[in-house]
C-alpha cells in the first residue's frame, strides 16, 4: 500500500479543534489506516496577510483508495466541517486537506497534482513532514533535508501538545 502524506490546515473557527476533528475523520476513512501525525504548528498566513494565523499539521496514512477516491473523501470531510469555497485565492478556511505525496506517484491532472505543487517551499509543510519521515525523498529524487535547508523555520511555531 502506498504511503500517503496529507497536509492539514485551518485558520477559522477554532483551528486546533478543526484539525482534531479532521484527524478523527481520517482515522475513519475506508480502506485506509491512519499511521500518525506531526505536532501542530501555528504559522503566518501565506497569501493575503489580513487573515488569522493558521494551524498546520501533516498526517501519514496507508490507503488502498485511488488518488481521486482519496481526494473525493478529503473534500467530503472539508465540506462536512463547514468549509465554504470562496473565490479569493489562499483566503481563510475552516479546513484544508491537501494530498502532499501519494507514494512515489507523480500526477498532473486537472483535479489533482501530486506532489502538491508548492509543498517543496512551504515551511508549514516541510517541518511537520520531517517529524514523520526525516529521510524522505520526493518522487523526483529531491531529499527532504535539502528542501528544509533552503526553507527557514520563519513564521512557524511548534505548539505544545
Ligand atoms: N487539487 C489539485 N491538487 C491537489 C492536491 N494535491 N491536494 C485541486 C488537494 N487538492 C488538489 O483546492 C482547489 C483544487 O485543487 C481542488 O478542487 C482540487 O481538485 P481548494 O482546497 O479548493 O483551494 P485552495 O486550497 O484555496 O487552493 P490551493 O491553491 O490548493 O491552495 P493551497 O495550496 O492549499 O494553499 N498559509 C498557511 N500558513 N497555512 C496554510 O495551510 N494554506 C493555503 C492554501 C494558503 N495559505 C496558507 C495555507
Ligand atoms: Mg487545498
Amino acid at each position: 500500500m502506498p504511503r500517503v502524506y496529507l497536509g492539514l490546515g485551518s485558520n477559522l473557527a477554532e483551528p486546533l479543534a478543526q484539525l482534531h476533528g479532521a484527524l478523527a475523520a481520517l482515522a475513519a476513512l475506508p480502506q485506509s489506516q491512519l499511521l500518525g501525525r506531526s505536532s501542530f504548528y501555528a504559522s503566518d498566513p501565506l497569501g493575503p496577510a489580513d487573515q488569522p494565523r493558521y494551524v498546520n499539521a501533516v498526517a501519514a496514512l496507508e490507503s488502498e483508495l485511488t488518488p481521486l477516491q482519496l481526494l473525493d473523501a478529503l473534500q467530503a470531510i472539508e465540506l462536512n466541517r463547514g468549509r465554504e469555497r470562496k473565490a479569493e485565492r489562499w483566503g481563510p478556511r475552516t479546513l484544508d486537506l491537501d494530498i502532499l505525496l501519494f507514494g512515489d506517484l507523480m500526477l498532473d491532472e486537472p483535479r489533482l497534482r501530486v506532489p502538491h505543487y508548492h509543498m517543496h517551499a512551504r515551511a508549514f509543510v516541510l517541518y511537520p513532514l520531517a517529524e514523520l519521515a526525516p529521510d524522505l525523498r520526493l518522487p523526483d529524487g529531491r531529499a527532504l533535508t535539502d528542501l528544509l535547508a533552503a526553507c527557514p523555520f520563519e513564521g512557524l511555531e511548534r505548539l505544545p501538545e
